[in-house]
């Protein structure tokens, strides 16, 4: 029997820990959302802070998510996945296929990172409300050439693999990171996301094949999937999401 995995991220928000809660739920493996559990229970944030502050044994991790296992502590959303996957059987055997969804992974950490950094053009230590100029300049981008190349690239990557999986023929822990994108994406930006619904057909029909299996549909009716709010990296700012603006022409 697999000792349970430790998470351990913030509370409040679905956030990067959200792709490792997704690879937990699918597999059906024991785990403890450590700062979601009661101070009573050894859980909360100052648990999480603990080790932040290097009060835990094994190496220092910077930032949450970071997984523990044992003495082994991981750090990196994308590194966590990476070991995660082929003990969970999410992803299909060989150095070919690992390499292949840890860089699909990593592209997608890319784009999470450009979705935090819309409403956070700045930095990540001011307030929203701080950058909101800045933020909506870089949401024009965000919308307009970025959301569409990078969900291109990756329709493109799902169609040359078959239609079904990321992968391939087989189911990985890449259509889960997927569906996590896409479902933000939806949330954060639906106003951009309705406009390319036709250049993605295969992505939509993925997150709604994702949605349906059953350990994550049982997850995503569960109060362990915390909802979207404007804490998370997925925000909804419907000010980040109106329409291009049609460039003005000079009346002659
Ligand atoms: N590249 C890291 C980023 C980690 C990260 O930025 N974590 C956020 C929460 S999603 C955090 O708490 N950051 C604190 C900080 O950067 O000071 C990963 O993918 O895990």
């Amino acid at each position: 029997m697999i000792d349970s995995y430790e998470l351990f991220y913030w509370p409040g928000i679905q956030g990067r820990g959200e792709f490792i809660r997704l690879a937990l739920e699918d597999a059906g493996a024991p785990y403890v959302d450590v700062a979601r559990r009661s101070a009573r229970e050894g859980g909360g944030v100052p648990a999480l802070m603990k080790l932040l502050k290097g009060g835990g044994p094994g190496p220092l991790p910077f930032a949450p998510p970071f997984l523990r296992r044992g003495k082994l502590v991981i750090a990196q959303t994308t590194n966590i996945l990476l070991y995660l996957a082929p003990e969970l059987g999410l992803v299909p055997e060989g150095e070919p296929a690992r390499l292949t969804a840890h860089g699909l992974a990593l592209t997608l950490a890319d784009l999470v990172t450009e979705a935090h950094n819309v409403h956070h053009p700045i930095g990540p230590g001011l307030y929203y409300e701080d950058q909101k100029d800045a933020a909506r300049r870089a949401a024009v981008s965000f919308r307009a050439e970025r959301i569409p190349k990078v969900l291109g690239y990756f329709e493109q990557v799902l169609e040359h693999a078959g239609g079904r999986h990321m992968l391939g023929r087989k189911h990985s822990y890449v259509d889960l990171s997927m569906f996590q994108v896409i479902e933000g994406l939806l949330y954060a930006f639906p106003a951009t996301m309705r406009r390319i619904t036709k250049t993605v057909p295969r992505l939509l029909a993925l997150r709604t094949r994702v949605a349906a299996r059953p350990r994550i549909a049982a997850y995503l009716a569960s109060d362990r999937r915390i909802p979207f709010n404007d804490n998370g990296i997925f925000r909804h700012y419907p000010e980040l999401d109106r329409a291009p603006v049609k460039p003005r022409t000079r009346a002659t």
